[in-house]
């Protein structure tokens, strides 16, 4: 096991990272920006350096900077968390050159997966569903053209660099699409240094279904149940959940096979998430592989009382998995709210500035993922997530009453955050029921909130 694991993050992940390196008996390493330069969790690492000036491009993103903080440290390896560097299979081989070990999966795996159209092939041959589109990258208009027609109207240009929502288009008719696909070329090119795309046919208001997995070097691969997080506003998560309350335990039993299958193809180790979309028939399809931990990985950990960044740890330093499909249960329900410093009321414009005083909720099955505390400034460099509030029950319903009771607690005075709005999504009929998708955000509150 390592001795000392760098952290190439902050806020939130770094201090989960951070405890979980401690109960580990792992000496943790942290490194921070000028903006962060006294933030409290720092105090909680056993040493941490300075990387650089605020800005992300300058600090978190200098490859170079956090290499050298783990050379003279004596890290044995570096927690990339989520964000930032995360995904960068560049970064990620430095780190084998430099032998440092990147808690997180090869840089093979990360380019496959990154290629979104390589990855659309790799569940084809994994006998995995994905969205009825074309072959695969778009060559030219007649292509297009043709393809589109076969799939049938509306029809998404995805670009393959592209993820997470960006770099998407839709053709509602023939009329569009000439014009759309070069919109989407010049963005995509653009933005990813990339302009292919290809195409997939449009689902109106899918649920957005993921399951996570971990896969060890020995080539054991197993599922820890799915999350559902349609709850969304313009491809933000804004409220996690596990078990789904939209998928029956047939399909839950297929989409996790599915998504057992496609890593199994993909000479995948550590743990990653396999991302589906639901259509309203129940159809499940997927769409793309995070090759990371993600923000909302806490729901998968209450129902299944796994710790997924020790177990990350456990692989990236060659243990094999210590239980089977078989010793993973789903139990109970957990829900996830991401608290952010922003105006609900101001189109969520972000709101950095001092928390002058705070309240945090407690009590039998509510956890608070955070680094912020009375006196804390929170940055405006950074995206604006300050804090995960998470609760976990029997059933649904009371995950649903625990959450109220927990986020009527929560107080953070000096900032606005979203906390009063994620109240009021949670009390909507509509996700009481469980009656949600992508667009029932945008359905519901965009209009009177
Ligand atoms: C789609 C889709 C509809 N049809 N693909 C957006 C993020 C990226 N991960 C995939 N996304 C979508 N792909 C087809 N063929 C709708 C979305 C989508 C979405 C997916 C998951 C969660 C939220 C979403 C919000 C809008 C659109």
């Amino acid at each position: 096991m390592y001795s000392r694991v760098l952290i190439a993050n902050r806020g939130e992940i770094a201090l989960r990272i951070i405890r979980a390196c401690k109960e580990m008996g792992i000496e943790s390493v942290a490194v921070f920006s000028e903006a962060d330069r006294g933030s409290a969790y720092l105090e909680l690492a056993d040493q941490s350096y300075c990387i650089g000036p605020a800005k992300s491009a300058d600090s978190y993103l200098k490859i170079d900077q956090i290499i050298s903080a783990a050379e003279i440290s004596g890290a044995d390896a570096i927690h990339p968390g989520y964000g930032f560097l995360a995904e960068n299979s560049k970064f990620n081989e430095i780190c084998r050159d430099c032998q440092i070990d990147f808690i997180g999966p090869s840089p093979a795996a990360m380019d496959q997966l990154g290629d979104k159209n390589q990855a659309r092939n790799l569940a084809k041959r994994a006998s995995v569903p994905v969205v009825p589109g074309s072959a695969g990258l778009i060559e030219d208009d007649s292509e297009a053209l043709r393809d589109a027609k076969a799939i049938g109207y509306p029809v998404l240009i995805k670009a393959t660099a592209g993820g997470g929502g960006k770099g998407m288009r839709v053709a509602e008719s023939e009329k569009d699409l000439l014009n759309a696909l070069q919109q989407a070329r010049t963005e995509a090119g653009a933005a990813f240094g990339n302009p292919a795309v290809y195409l997939e046919k449009y689902i109106g208001s899918p649920r957005h279904v993921e399951v996570q997995v971990l896969a060890d070097h020995a080539g054991n691969v197993v599922h820890l149940w799915e999350r559902d997080c349609s709850t969304q506003r313009r491809h933000q998560k804004l409220i996690e959940e596990s078990p789904s309350p939209t998928i029956t335990p047939d399909v839950r039993r297929s989409i996790c096979e599915a998504a057992v299958r496609l890593i199994k193809n993909a000479e995948y180790y550590n743990a990653g998430t396999v991302e589906f979309i639901v259509d309203p028939d129940n159809n499940f399809y997927f769409i793309e592989v995070n090759a990371r931990i993600q923000v909302e990985h806490p729901v998968t950990e209450m129902v299944t009382g796994i710790d997924l960044i020790k177990s990350q740890i456990q692989i990236a330093a060659g243990e094999d998995l210590q239980f089977q499909q078989a010793d993973i249960p789903l139990s109970g329900a957990s829900i996830e709210c991401r608290i952010n410093a922003e105006d609900a009321r101001n189109n969520f414009r972000p709101c950095p500035g001092t928390i002058e005083q705070m309240y945090v909720p407690g009590g039998m099955g509510v956890r608070f993922d955070s680094h912020v505390h009375p006196g804390y400034t929170v940055p405006p460099f950074y995206d604006s997530m300050i804090g995960k509030l998470l609760v976990f029950q029997p059933t649904r319903d009371q995950a649903i009453e625990k959450m109220l009771r927990a986020l009527s607690e929560l107080r953070i005075k000096g900032i606005e955050t979203t906390a009063g709005f994620l109240a009021t999504v949670v009390q909507l009929d509509e996700f009481r029921q469980g009656k949600i998708d992508t667009k029932f955000v945008e359905r519901t509150m965009d209009q009177w909130y």
